[in-house]
């Protein structure tokens, strides 16, 4: 069986390979040869793979005469035109209007297509000498379709200033729709805040990898940084420090909707994280009622887990998560609500179930679908609920059991195994920022597992997705975030969207080694692992 599997696996990825016509094609980033004698980009060489690549025919070339055509009966599409064009402009130097007027030449998005297979998010893109067309049954589709086009052009594209060119576009036809329709990254804004503009920052970078999820953790012991009207402490005391003793801060409510329709109009949707029994300090810290002493302990700027708890069995207990969750789920159109459950350590197995029974009841309550870390599954998750996986390989066999169980009897799984998908392990051990609990996480290490087999006993059909979750006890700005999260973060997006028939290191270190100068033209500060052939830039 699982020679068989290697084996389909393998010849998979040749058929794509030779279907792509990449074979023996290296990635040639940054070379020193002038721009104008390189070919275009092969059609395959993007990250995610693409499904489906059918290479030929001439390329097309971007120019000064392009027009962006849109379809004319949708703003959605219009707008998804004019993110393109202000994409292309600043290195281009082109005009590239935006035209709903029809015709057969430039770049065209097009809505409509009757082609089933390519889902909610799927597109096609059709390349030739006239014209390069982007097929969608939605606009998510059609945006997910205008980054690979991104990627398709030459590095430089992503710069501000003007640069050479030419914009050539291989010729071909590329087929592409995600194998899971949960493809997440979480940010730790608790543990040092970050701004608006550097969330906003993030949410650029993971579009152009496909992500369409974006989970932040808005409350730890460390700070609390989302305004909750009823309990105004929790921002203004709760959220007045961070990890070092800095000084943290808080989203009000109309900088959490900013983020969420960045989001939204990069087809991301939010999902918040409000951490409960345990990572509670600072709401602890804010009102002292919440206690089950009643004394409010101190604000809290070290970096151990385990010691914080809401007091289960008080009643004001559930007021204040009715008031919160009531007032979260409304800022937030996204389906789910995260509670945390994780690391509970200061809260008694009786508390704990009785404490997610209520606090699982009101999310419900509120018209939102219950997301838990996996310590979910050791009380009783509601119908339709989902556990997120973040053991790694030294997660006994007992926690793993319970989580199948879960699986079979309908839980469905997110999985960001920590020794895996954990973008704040170290690299190894010379990485500067970073902790090392789940061991060092390499990039062939972060890349090389199946999400449809990581986890023995649960059915494929449970997995939802998966996640690379960035905690940020180490981590204060964008530059390190970046530091972490690339190029690690494009790896988990492929296992996210990528048919399994695609997944192989030796042609994935390629691929993401043409990423390079792609992540340099946007200022994305990347580790350069040792394991990957990036070229000279
Ligand atoms: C474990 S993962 C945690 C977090 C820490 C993280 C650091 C999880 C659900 N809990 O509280 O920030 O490790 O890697």
């Amino acid at each position: 069986m699982r020679q068989h599997r290697t084996f389909s696996r393998l010849f998979g990825s040749l058929l794509l390979v030779a279907a792509a016509g990449i074979a023996g094609v290296g990635a040639a980033p940054g070379g020193s040869a002038p721009a104008a004698a390189e070919p275009p980009r092969p059609l395959g060489q993007i990250v995610p793979a693409p499904a489906r690549v059918k290479a030929g025919g001439s390329p097309y070339a971007v120019t000064e005469g392009t027009r962006i055509r849109v379809d004319e009966d949708s703003g959605e599409v219009r707008r998804i035109g004019e993110y393109l064009a202000d994409l292309l402009r600043p290195s281009t130097g082109y005009a590239l209007p935006v035209t709903a007027q029809d015709g057969s030449d430039g770049i065209r998005l097009r809505l409509g297509s009757t082609d089933p297979s390519l889902g909610a998010e799927g597109y096609r893109l059709q390349s030739s000498g006239g014209s390069v067309t982007i097929t969608a049954r939605g606009p998510a589709g059609l945006f997910h379709g205008v980054q690979t086009l991104r990627q398709l052009l030459p590095a430089d594209v992503e710069k501000d200033s003007v640069q050479d060119g030419p914009w050539k576009v291989a010729g071909g036809t590329l087929t592409d729709s995600p194998r899971y329709a949960y493809r997440s990254a979480m940010l730790d804004v608790s543990r040092h805040f970050f701004s608006v503009d550097e969330v906003k920052r993030y949410i650029d970078q993971l579009a152009l990898y496909k992500i369409n999820t974006l989970h932040l953790h808005l409350s730890d012991d460390q700070g609390w940084r989302i305004a909750i009207d009823s309990w105004p402490r929790l921002a203004e005391y709760g959220g007045s420090t961070e990890v070092g003793g800095g000084p943290g801060g808080h989203y009000t409510k109309s900088d959490y909707k900013e983020i969420l329709q960045y989001a939204a109009s990069r087809y991301l949707e939010v999902v918040p994280e409000i951490d409960m029994p345990g990572h509670t300090n600072a709401a602890l810290a804010s009102y002292a009622e919440l206690n089950c002493d009643g004394v409010a302990p101190p604000l809290y700027t070290g970096t151990s887990v385990g010691f914080s708890s809401l007091c289960a069995p008080k009643a004001v207990t559930y007021d204040f998560v009715d008031d919160v969750i009531r007032e979260l789920a409304a800022l937030t159109p996204g389906r789910y609500l995260h509670i945390g459950g994780d690391e509970a350590h200061s809260t008694s197995h009786e508390d704990y179930v009785a404490f997610m029974e209520k606090a699982q009841a009101i999310v419900g309550k509120y018209g939102k679908t219950v997301v838990g870390w996996h310590q979910l599954t050791g009380a009783e998750p509601v119908a339709g609920a989902v556990a997120q996986y973040w053991g790694y390989d030294r997660t006994g066999a007992a926690e793993r059991q319970q989580v199948a169980d879960a699986a079979k009897k309908g839980t469905k799984l997110v999985l960001s195994p920590a020794d895996r998908t954990y973008l704040d392990m170290k690299y190894d051990q010379n990485t500067r920022l970073g902790l090392a609990w789940a061991g060092y996480v390499e990039v062939q290490r972060s890349y090389d597992w199946d999400p449809a087999t990581y986890l023995a006993g649960v059915p494929a059909d449970s997995v939802l997705g998966v996640e690379a979750p960035l905690w940020s006890e180490t981590l204060t700005n964008s530059e390190e975030i970046e530091q972490m999260a690339f190029p690690r973060l494009p790896g988990v997006a492929e296992l996210g969207w990528s048919p399994a028939a695609t997944h192989d290191w030796e042609s994935y270190k390629v691929r993401l080694a043409a990423q390079g100068p792609r992540f340099s033209a946007l200022g994305i500060n990347y580790y350069r692992s040792p394991q990957v052939p990036w070229g000279a830039e």
